[in-house]
């Protein structure tokens, strides 16, 4: 099973109000030629550690918790449900006033306790480990215009879920925010917690150069990045801080767990294994159950480490040194997106490891939209631009075919360049081979593409997605364009355009659009030497009805109904 559990969005491009007041931010030329010490080589998980012992010996060394009632709402994590219907009119409006802010339910947060209580998530075999090697730690959290009780939850839960002698400073920055409660108020209310400190950027940085601002005022050991809109759950600090003192190369990040955006409502990805990232070539995030041969490396232990060939970006520890000394990131890209491949591509590239922890979780509000201002122009996709001309070699041209090649004025990148030659990176192409291996790309995987046309009617296959999984395929006449008409046949027997395959539903007997999961069943299918489309699971083929339209699945035979000219061969 596939598991998707969100869905990447580009924040709009609200009209950005000038302001006049400016800002020059000085970033001190990082420590970029000294090599960090490397113990031992990359230590990917607990596989030969002999530190298991009896008890979690976190337990004692932890804050005392303030008194939480177990009456009050969302306590352990459960979800509140508010009728907004049944809310008297100014309440309505708060609820409404919520939701346009923040794209959740501030609502609920408001609710809820500064210090809710949660389950503990953990695979029940990391309570059992004893933690060595851990350096300070500095949190850094970026925002702008987060909601306050999401805020003040977010560094709550990092204070009370953190040993007092590995959390050295929370480092708060504010990027250029225009709720007022984010200026003096938040100052004084953070000045009442020793440990936290509040940056306010004098112009709107965007998340990447706010996190460097952070960086630069972090004296802890370890920088940990975490969104404003999360909870730390029990003992999410010492795995990932433990695998960095063990090996200062190795970037971690926690298990990403779900926080409603309704109901607040805490959902471990518990009970299953660990997720990891990967991406498109169109230079899309996305989340992979564990492949085979890592599973294998694993032990087929849930608790152990696994490497991850991408993270999402916003919740990662790395240490303060190797971040610096991998250039930490582009300093050119604006806003929101592209620094979490940037990294990923530079650490694997240049020799570093990225793993996930499993036995760290971490709680996250996934939004459906961005509801903080932006700016105006295609700052996104110049960031992506950036990352292509740096980091991947001839595997650019994918995605700038996907814009047209619209590259317009992407900036400088020389200095970018000249980082990658000075660290003696690898090459684009070894990190697809050695590090991500599974990911689509349709010169090598494959062998056969185009339309697909009837041979009794010129009609066309076609398929939408639009981030709705299960949409059937339909028939529409042929446009020569491909656009949604475009299909490859791939050596793993998928049928697919970019992550999404043909998928078929043995219950109803519909072809639908789904997210592919490289597992074959629903979603093997077969070009047989007769041009038909066939399912091996259910030896039925794909059959376009005598209305000329619809599409149903049949047991395959010999007849122009079920046969479908497609180009056999190689996509360019
Ligand atoms: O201009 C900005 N300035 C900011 O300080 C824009 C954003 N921000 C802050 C913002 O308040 C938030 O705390 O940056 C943080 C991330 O922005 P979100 O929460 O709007 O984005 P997101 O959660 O969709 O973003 C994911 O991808 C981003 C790409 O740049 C960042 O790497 C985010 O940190 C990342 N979040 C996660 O990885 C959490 C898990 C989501 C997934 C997958
Ligand atoms: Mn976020």
């Amino acid at each position: 099973l596939y598991l998707v559990f969100f869905v990447m969005y580009v924040p709009g491009d609200n009209e950005r109000r000038q302001k006049d007041s400016r800002y020059i931010l000085r970033i001190s030329e990082a420590e970029e030629n000294v090599l960090p010490v490397i113990d031992k080589p990359s230590d990917d998980g607990d596989k030969n550690d002999k530190t298991f012992v009896g008890m979690a010996k976190v337990d004692t060394e932890m804050p005392e918790l303030p008194f939480v009632d177990p009456d009050s709402p969302g306590y352990m994590g459960k979800g509140v449900e508010v009728v907004p219907e049944q809310l008297s009119p100014a309440e309505k409006k708060l609820y409404d006033e919520g939701w346009k802010n923040n794209a959740f339910n501030e609502y609920v947060s408001d609710m809820l306790p500064l210090h809710r209580r949660l389950e503990d998530p953990r695979d029940k075999a990391c309570g059992d480990i004893v933690y060595k090697n851990l350096p300070d730690v500095s949190v850094i959290i970026c925002f702008t215009d987060e909601s306050w009780s999401v805020l003040l939850r977010s560094v709550h839960s990092v204070i009370d879920q953190s040993p007092p002698h590995i959390l050295r400073e929370i480092i708060l920055v504010d990027d250029f925010s225009e709720k007022d409660r984010l200026k003096r108020p938040l100052d004084d209310y953070m000045s009442t917690l020793p440990k936290v400190k509040v940056i306010h950027a004098k112009e709107r940085l965007g998340l990447i150069r706010a996190r460097i601002l952070g960086t630069e005022a972090a004296k802890g050991t370890v920088l940990f990045f975490l969104d404003s809109h999360i909870e730390c759950a029990k003992g999410w600090l010492e795995p990932v801080v433990d695998l960095i003192g063990k090996n200062e190369t190795t970037v971690v990040t926690p298990v990403i767990d779900i926080i409603d955006d309704t109901t607040f409502a805490f959902k471990y990805a518990a009970g299953k294994d660990t997720q990891v990232g990967g991406f498109t070539l169109a230079l899309g995030f996305n989340w992979h159950v564990i492949p085979e041969h890592e599973l294998a490396r694993r032990n087929y232990q849930m608790h152990t480490p696994a490497r991850s060939p991408t993270m999402a970006g916003g919740l990662f520890a790395i240490s303060k040194k190797y971040f610096d000394y991998l250039g930490r990131y582009d300093e050119g890209f604006d806003i929101w997106g592209a620094e979490n491949l940037e990294l990923s591509f530079k650490v694997w590239m240049c020799g570093g490891t990225l793993l996930s922890a499993p036995c760290s979780h971490v709680g996250h509000i996934f939004r459906k939209r961005a509801p903080y201002k932006s700016k105006p122009g295609q700052w996104f996709q110049r960031n992506n631009i950036r990352l292509a001309e740096v980091w991947l070699d001839d595997y650019k041209n994918y995605y700038y075919e996907k814009i047209n090649y619209d590259l317009g004025d992407f900036g400088d990148i020389s200095s970018r360049k000249a980082l990658r030659e000075r660290l003696n990176c690898k090459s684009f192409e070894w990190y697809i081979d050695n590090i991500y291996p599974e990911i689509f790309i349709p010169h090598r995987d494959g062998i056969a593409y185009g339309e697909i046309r009837n041979k009794a009617v010129p009609t066309c296959l076609e398929g939408t997605h639009h981030g709705q999984n299960g949409v059937p395929i339909t028939t529409y006449s042929c446009h020569g364009k491909r656009g949604n008409q475009y299909w490859i046949l791939t050596k793993n027997d998928e049928v697919r355009r970019e992550e999404i395959c043909w998928d078929h539903n043995p219950v109803n007997g519909q072809v639908t659009m789904y997210e592919c999961h490289s597992h074959k069943g629903n979603q093997q299918w077969k070009y047989t030497e007769f041009d038909q489309l066939m399912h091996p699971g259910t030896n039925y083929c794909l059959e376009l009805m005598e209305d000329n339209r619809k599409l149903e699945m049949h047991p395959c035979q010999v007849k122009e109904r079920q046969q479908w000219v497609w180009f056999r061969g190689t996509p360019p």
